[in-house]
C-alpha cells in the first residue's frame, strides 16, 4: 500500500496544482481566497520538498563511503527559483501558478535570502553543494543554523548602518526540523584521570555545562538528476531538563528561571560578521566546538549502523574542513576514539589523519585563527591536553628528521609561545589532515612557500595541492541570466553545457557573427536595464544603460582596494573637469557601481564606504547579497578585481562576471591569473605589481624610496581641500597611504589602473563572447571532481520523480 501511495510522482501542471493547494490548506491552514504571494511562495516551496529522503535511503542501501563538507558558513541566497530550475520544473511551475492567478517570478521574489555566510568562503560552500548534488555524490553539508545571518546593510548619510538579519521571522519552508536527531554538547568542566581495566591511563571529561544540538535539514536538489542531498544545520537548545529553572521560578525570580535557556540558545544565535579578520571571542570558539561535536556524533552514529570495525572508518567517511573554522574536529575525533571508544592513541591518530582534508582560503596574517591556550583550557580542558599531545608527538618526529633544530621546532609548533600562548589552528589542521589545498594556483604555491614551507619540507610537497575554485553555472548563469542562458542553449542546441561547461567553447565559432554579437549585446543591454531599475528603486538614482557599467562588488577590505578604485574615479573626474567640451565628448560615459559590507568593527573599511558615498555620480548599492548579485553581475560591462598581488586567494566573483560576458580589470592575483590563461590576457585589462615584486615594492614604499604617484597626489589634494566633504571624515584613511606606509601598494599600482576602451563595440562583443566561451574550467563541478572525494554514485542519475 505504501509503495502504491508513494508512487504518485507526476510532474504535470495539475499534479503541481494539487500539491500546491493541499499545502495551502493543510500546511498553511489557509483558504484559496486568502493567499497572497508570500503564502504562494510557501506553498510552492513545500510542494517541492517530496521524495527528498530517497537519495539518503539509496546511499544507505548501497552502503557507500560518504563525504562530509564541514563549514561554519553557507551563503545560499534564495532557493525557490533554483530548486525549480534544477528539478526541471520551470515550465510546469510557471503554468501551474499562472492558472492559479500567481506569477512564478513574483512568488520567487517573496523569499528572503538565507545569508549564513560572509563572502567568498560561504558562497563557495553553497556552490559546492550544488555540484555535489548534481554529480550524484553521497555527500552531506554540515553547518550552523544561525538565527541571525550576516547583517543587513543600510546606508545613512553615507555611512554603513547594520541591521539584524532575522531571516526566520516568517518561518523557513526549506528546513525540516529533526527533533529526533539531537545530541548533547559539553563545555567547561574538569578532566579526571583514572585507570581502565587493563591498568592503562584513561581520561574522562565531566561537569561544566551541557547544551543540546538539534538538527535542521535543508534539501539541495541536483540539476538534471534525481539526487537531492542535505545540508544539516545545528541549532542550540537547552538540555531538556534545563529548559526552565523551576526552583528560581518558584522563588519568584522569573529572569533567572530562563537564563539557562538563553545561554544555550545564544550559541547559534548569530553569524560572526568578520571576513578575513579574526576576532577571538569565546562565543565564536563555542560555536566551533558545538558544531564539530554535534557533527561528529552524527557521523559516528551513521557509521555505527553499518556495524563495522573502527579501522573501516576511513573507508566510510571523508571530512573536508572549510578553512580552520571546524579544526577542533581533529582533537574531538581523537577524544572520541581514545577516551570514549578505548582505542590506542596511534591507531586513533591513523584513523583521524586518513579522514580529514583541509582547505586553506587565505594567507593574510589577520585571518589566521589562533586561540589563546588559556581560553581553550577553560572551555575544552580535555581538548587542550589532546592538542598538547598531538603537538608533542609531532615535534618528536620533526626532531627525528631535523635533529637539534630548535628554531624549526619553535616555528612548527602548534603552540605559539609569545606574546602569550596560542594555538595555531592552521598548523593543527595541516598536521591532522592527509591533504591540504589552496584555492587557486598562485595561492596554493604561496602557502607552500610561506606559511606552510616547513611542513612541505617535513611531509613532502605532495600533501599540498591546488584545487582552483569554481562556481555553479546553474545559479550564476542559468538562473541569474535567463536570457543569456536561453541564447546559449539555442546556439549550442541544448542545455548540455550546464553540466559540461567546457561545451561553451562551441560559441567561439560565432564570435565574429554579427547577428550573434548583436543578440549577445542585446541581452547585456536588457540586463543593464534590469540593474538600472534596481538602482532606481534602492538608491533613487537614475543611470544611463548606454553608459559602460563598471562594477566592484565584494566585501570591503583594504586588500581588495576599493579605496584605490574610488581614488581613480576621482582622478578621472578631475580630468574631466579640465577637459574641453570636445574632449569630453570623446570620453566613454561610465557608471561606477560599488557594493559590499564592511565588518562592523572594521573602522577603515567603513570609512571607505563613506568616501565612496561622498563622491558624486558614483552608485553604492546597499546590502550587497546573493539576490542582488544575481541582478548586478549579469549587467556588468567591466568589473574590478584589483587586490594587491598575493592577497586574494582566488576570488570567485571574477569567474561569475566573465561567465556572464563581462570583462575584467584586474591584477595578477588569485584566479585572475588562471582566467587570463584560459581566455587570453588580451581580453582583460591587467595592471599592477606582480606577487613576486610586492616585497620590494613595500620596502621601497615604507622607507619612502619611491615618491607618491603624482596623479594620486592630485587626488589627495582635492580630498584635503574638502572637495568631497569634510576631510576629517577620511583623514585616517588617507593616512594609511602616508604614515601607514601604503601596505597595499595603492600608490605603486595607481598609474596603470585607469582606462578601459569601450568604444569599439564589435571588438568588445567579440572579446566578451570568447571570454565566456572559454570559462569551462571554472565550473565548481570541475573543482569537486578534482577534490578526489569518495566516488560518486552512478545509479542515482535517473529522471527525477518530481512533486
Ligand atoms: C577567522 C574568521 C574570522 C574568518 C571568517 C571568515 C576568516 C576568514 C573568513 C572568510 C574568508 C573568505 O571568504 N575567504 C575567501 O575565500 C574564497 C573562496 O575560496 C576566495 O575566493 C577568496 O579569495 C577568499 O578571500
Amino acid at each position: 500500500l505504501w509503495t502504491k501511495l508513494c508512487a504518485n510522482k507526476g510532474s504535470d501542471v495539475s499534479t503541481v496544482q494539487q500539491s500546491f493547494v493541499q499545502h495551502v490548506q493543510s500546511t498553511l491552514a489557509r483558504t484559496y481566497f486568502n493567499i497572497d504571494n508570500f503564502a504562494g511562495y510557501q506553498a510552492a516551496a513545500h510542494s517541492l520538498i517530496t521524495h527528498w529522503d530517497e537519495t539518503q535511503q539509496h546511499h544507505t542501501k548501497l552502503d557507500v563511503k560518504r563525504v562530509y563538507y564541514l563549514s561554519l558558513e553557507f551563503l545560499m541566497g534564495r532557493s525557490l527559483g533554483n530548486a525549480v530550475l534544477n528539478m526541471g520544473l520551470q515550465g510546469t511551475f510557471s503554468e501551474a501558478l499562472k492558472q492559479l492567478g500567481f506569477s512564478l517570478e513574483d512568488v520567487i521574489d517573496e523569499e528572503r535570502d538565507a545569508a549564513l555566510g560572509n563572502g567568498g568562503l560561504g558562497r563557495l560552500a553553497a556552490c559546492f553543494m550544488d555540484s555535489l548534488a548534481t554529480l550524484d555524490y553521497p555527500a552531506w553539508g554540515y553547518g550552523l543554523r544561525y538565527t541571525y545571518g550576516i547583517f543587513q546593510q543600510k546606508i545613512l548619510n553615507g555611512y554603513q548602518v547594520e541591521v539584524p538579519d532575522y531571516w526566520l521571522s516568517f518561518g523557513n519552508p526549506w528546513e525540516v526540523e529533526r527533533l529526533d536527531v539531537s545530541y548533547s554538547v559539553r563545555f567547561y568542566g574538569q578532566v579526571a584521570k583514572g585507570k581502565d581495566a587493563s591498568g592503562k591511563s584513561s581520561y574522562s571529561w565531566h561537569g561544566g555545562e551541557e547544551v543540546e544540538a538539534v538538527a535542521y535539514d535543508v534539501p539541495i536538489p541536483g540539476f538534471g538528476t534525481k539526487s537531492t542531498i542535505n545540508i544539516r544545520l545545528w541549532s542550540s537548545k537547552p538540555l531538556r531538563s534545563c529548559y526552565f529553572d523551576l526552583h528560581s521560578f518558584n522563588e519568584g525570580n522569573y529572569q533567572k528561571s530562563v537564563e539557562l535557556q538563553q545561554r544555550a540558545e545564544q550559541i547559534t544565535s548569530v553569524l560572526y560578521p568578520n571576513d578575513n579578520t579574526m576576532a577571538g571571542k569565546e562565543l565564536r570558539l563555542k560555536q566551533q566546538y558545538f558544531f564539530v561535536s554535534a557533527t561528529l556524533q552524527d557521523i559516528i552514529r551513521r557509521f555505527k549502523k553499518s556495524k563495522r570495525a573502527w579501522s573501516e572508518f576511513p573507508n566510510q567517511v571523508a571530512i573536508q574542513l572549510n578553512d580552520t573554522h571546524p579544526t577542533l574536529g581533529i582533537p574531538e575525533l581523537m577524544r572520541i576514539l581514545v577516551d570514549l571508544e578505548g582505542l590506542e592513541w596511534d591507531e586513533s591518530w591513523d584513523i583521524v589523519t586518513k579522514v580529514y582534508s583541509f582547505t586553506n582560503h587565505t594567507v593574510l596574517p589577520e585571518a589566521m585563527e589562533k586561540w589563546p591556550v588559556s581560553m581553550i583550557s577553560n572551555l575544552l580542558p580535555r581538548h587542550m591536553q589532546i592538542i598538547y599531545d598531538i603537538n608533542l608527538f609531532f615535534l618528536q618526529k620533526v626532531e627525528a628528521l631535523f635533529p637539534g633544530d630548535r628554531a624549526r621546532l619553535a616555528r612548527m609548533s602548534i603552540i605559539e609561545e609569545s606574546p602569550y600562548q596560542q594555538v595555531r589552528m592552521a598548523f593543527l589542521a595541516v598536521i591532522g589532515s592527509h591533504t591540504v589545498n589552496g584555492v587557486a594556483a598562485i595561492h596554493s604555491n604561496l602557502i607552500k612557500s610561506t606559511i606552510f614551507s616547513d611542513f612541505v619540507e617535513f611531509y613532502g610537497a605532495s600533501k599540498f595541492q591546488n584545487k582552483t575554485n569554481g562556481i555553479t553555472p546553474r545559479r550564476w548563469l542559468h538562473q541569474a541570466n535567463p536570457k543569456l542562458s536561453a541564447l546559449i542553449s539555442e546556439k549550442l542546441g541544448g542545455q548540455g553545457w550546464l553540466t559540461q561547461l567546457d561545451k561553451l567553447e562551441g560559441l567561439i565559432k560565432f564570435a565574429d557573427d554579427e547577428n550573434f554579437q548583436k543578440a549577445w549585446m542585446d541581452v547585456k543591454k536588457q540586463n543593464k536595464i534590469r540593474l538600472a531599475e534596481l538602482i532606481r528603486d534602492t538608491c533613487k538614482v537614475i543611470i544611463n544603460p548606454e553608459a559602460m557599467y563598471d562594477v566592484q562588488v565584494k566585501r570591503i577590505h583594504e586588500y581588495k582596494r576599493q579605496f584605490m578604485n574610488i581614488l581613480s574615479v576621482v582622478h578621472r573626474y578631475l580630468d574631466l573637469k579640465r577637459m574641453s567640451p570636445a574632449e569630453i565628448k570623446e570620453t566613454v560615459p561610465r557608471v561606477v557601481i560599488f557594493g559590499g559590507k564592511a565588518a562592523p568593527g572594521y573602522y577603515i573599511a567603513k570609512m571607505v564606504i563613506k568616501l565612496i558615498n561622498s563622491v558624486a555620480e558614483v552608485v553604492f548599492i546597499p546590502d550587497y547579497n546573493i539576490s542582488n548579485a544575481e541582478v548586478i553581475i549579469p549587467a556588468s560591462d567591466i568589473s574590478e578585481h584589483i587586490s594587491t598581488a598575493g592577497t586574494e586567494a582566488s576570488g570567485t566573483s571574477n569567474m561569475k562576471f566573465v561567465l556572464n560576458g563581462g570583462l575584467i580589470i584586474g591584477t595578477m592575483d588569485g584566479a585572475n591569473i588562471e582566467i587570463a590563461e584560459e581566455i587570453g590576457q588580451d581580453k582583460m585589462f591587467i595592471f599592477g605589481c606582480l606577487a613576486e615584486q610586492v616585497d620590494d615594492a613595500r620596502h621601497n614604499q615604507k622607507y619612502r624610496k619611491t615618491s607618491m604617484n603624482p596623479d594620486l597626489e592630485g587626488v589627495l589634494d582635492a580630498l584635503k581641500a574638502g572637495r568631497f566633504g569634510d576631510f576629517e571624515n577620511f583623514a585616517p584613511l588617507v593616512d594609511t597611504l602616508t604614515i601607514g606606509g601604503d601596505y597595499y601598494l595603492i600608490s605603486h599600482d595607481f598609474a596603470s589602473c585607469t582606462y578601459a576602451a569601450y568604444r569599439d563595440k564589435k571588438q568588445w562583443a567579440r572579446n566578451s563572447i570568447i571570454s565566456a566561451a572559454k570559462m569551462g574550467k571554472f565550473s565548481s563541478d570541475r573543482s569537486i571532481r578534482e577534490l578526489d572525494l569518495p566516488s560518486h554514485d552512478p545509479d542515482a542519475r535517473q529522471s527525477r520523480p518530481a512533486v
